[in-house]
């Protein structure tokens, strides 16, 4: 077992996933997904600990370091057998508290076997980080899937500073009061010294519940919490609660954006679409939160109505595979892949589709051609709780020009107001956004607001978040 160590991070998934190949050899490959991006960076030239799920059922490797975060984090692989990751991962996790969490889009599947297992994997993963920590160590405990882990971790081991941070949502009290086990994850989060969300609402509603959970005396036994500002009081103990909005290293998209090799492989990419005049881009997870179908009704409805030319549009969307054994995930992606078909079929000519879909995961630096590449990003989810491909898009794109649609309902669009702000519900809104940063292309206005967009995002990046998370840790002298 290597030495305890200073600081811990706990995800449900290890920052690198175990992949088999065709051939029977297995390897590690670098996970997907914003968490990921977003913490790895913040390990850089720590003596570390990642404690996680590698990504498959029943593998237990020993600890072991990868290039992903670097020789001095020893990555702490969880085993969890295939029905632990049945009921914990796709069922309670993504089956019950994301749609929860993401405004009922789907409607919640609250099983109580799913729960029970979803409270031992939670208790495995404190156990996990409770044996790798040092005596005071700080451990960061991360997103939906682990809000169980504070209050077990400290119970094991009440030396710990404990922080939580949510990268979803954090629902209005009406919506989280439907869960069957409200006041567990209630309890489970106020184990941390400090719990972060994106943006000051998810906050709000957090401290709303806490409070309402006593003063309300909505459960038999009320636990005592009194509210603050930014504080909850809870057994004894203050815990923080504030908005940390999350966000990416800017720089480093910046260099690829600046990269001639990037611009090249971008001008390629336009060659290969058929030289359109303008082209459009949307880049998800496969996820009906991400509002995928509300852009293609959109982009059909222009399309439709001749206010865009399939001859000199394109729609490129980027999916990358997710959750596929979850079923409301299989029936987004037939919608997404009917309407594709749909729209293709009556607008796009031989050999030049309309809608380009590519569902996989693609390489950093094809991602950044591709964002250089596009003249204007479509982010539309119903609900996010930040979306960092906004994010990206902007900082990517070296000379202010472009244009950015942006959902009202992302953490994001509190940052960027100088994005074309649309309500996903409203399929006009949407579709003039988009003929309107069609037409404006190029003009004052959009540039304007592109660098401004480019100056959020640049100053606002990813290392300055986890610095004002982790210094929000550290005791305070009032303590
Ligand atoms: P996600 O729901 O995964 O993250 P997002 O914030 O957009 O959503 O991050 C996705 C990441 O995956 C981005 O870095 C993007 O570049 C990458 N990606 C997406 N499709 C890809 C593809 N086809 N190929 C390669 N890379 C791809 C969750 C929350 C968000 C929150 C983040 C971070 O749902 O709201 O912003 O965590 O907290």
């Amino acid at each position: 077992m290597p030495e305890p160590v200073e600081f811990v991070v706990v995800a449900n998934r290890l920052p690198v996933d175990l992949v088999t190949d065709d051939d029977g050899g297995s390897r590690w490959q670098a996970a997907p997904g914003g968490l990921v991006s977003a913490v790895a960076p913040a390990l850089a030239g720590r003596r570390a600990a990642w404690v996680g799920w590698p990504g498959v059922p029943d593998a237990a490797p020993e600890p072991f370091a990868d290039d992903a975060v670097g020789p001095e984090v020893t990555l702490y692989p969880v085993r969890l057998d295939a029905d632990e990751v049945a009921a914990h991962y796709e069922g309670a996790s993504n089956a019950t508290l994301w749609p929860l969490y993401h405004d009922l889009i789907a409607a919640p599947v609250y099983d109580r076997g799913w729960w029970a297992t979803h409270r031992a994997v939670n208790r495995r993963f404190a156990e996990a980080a409770a044996a790798v920590a040092a005596e005071g160590a700080t451990v960061w405990v991360q997103d939906y899937q682990c809000q169980l882990v504070p209050s077990m971790l400290r119970e094991l081991r009440p030396d710990l500073r404990i922080g939580f941070f949510l990268h979803i949502p954090f629902p209005p009290v009406e919506l989280f009061r439907q869960l069957p086990w409200r006041r567990e994850v209630v309890e489970g989060l106020l184990g941390a010294d400090l719990v972060g969300f994106h943006t000051p609402g998810g906050a709000a509603n957090f401290r709303r519940l806490a409070q309402q959970l006593c003063a309300a005396g909505i459960d038999d036994a009320p636990i005592g919490l009194r509210e603050a500002i930014g504080e909850v009081h809870h057994g004894g103990r203050t815990v923080r609660v504030g908005a940390f909005p999350i966000s990416i290293d800017s720089a480093t998209f910046a260099r690829r954006g600046a990269d001639p090799d990037t611009a090249a492989r971008a001008r390629e990419l336009r060659t290969e679409l058929g030289d359109p005049a303008t082209v459009l881009l949307g880049v998800d997870r496969l996820d009906y939160t991400k509002g995928i179908e509300v852009r293609l009704d959109a982009v059909g409805e222009l399309l439709d109505s001749g206010r865009l030319d399939p001859r000199d549009t394109v729609f490129v969307q980027v999916a990358t595979p997710s959750r596929e054994r979850v079923d409301a995930y299989r029936r987004t992606r037939e919608r997404v892949e009917r309407t594709v078909g749909r729209i293709n079929g009556e607008h796009a000519g031989i050999g030049r589709p309309a809608i380009h879909y590519v569902h996989r995961s693609l390489p950093h630096d094809e991602l950044a051609a591709l964002y250089l590449a596009a003249d204007v990003a479509l982010v539309t989810p119903l609900r996010d709780g930040m979306n960092l491909v906004a994010k990206e898009y902007v900082a990517t794109r070296p000379d202010d020009s472009g244009d950015l649609v942006l959902s009202e309902f992302t953490g994001a669009a509190e940052e960027l107001t100088a994005a074309r702000l649309v309500n996903p519900h409203d399929l006009d809104g949407v579709v003039t956004a988009i003929a309107d940063a069609v037409a404006g292309l190029g003009s004052e206005d959009s540039r304007r607001r592109m660098a401004q967009l480019s100056a959020q995002v640049a100053e606002h990046d990813v290392a300055r978040w986890a610095e004002a998370f982790l210094t929000a840790l550290e005791p305070s002298d009032v303590e």
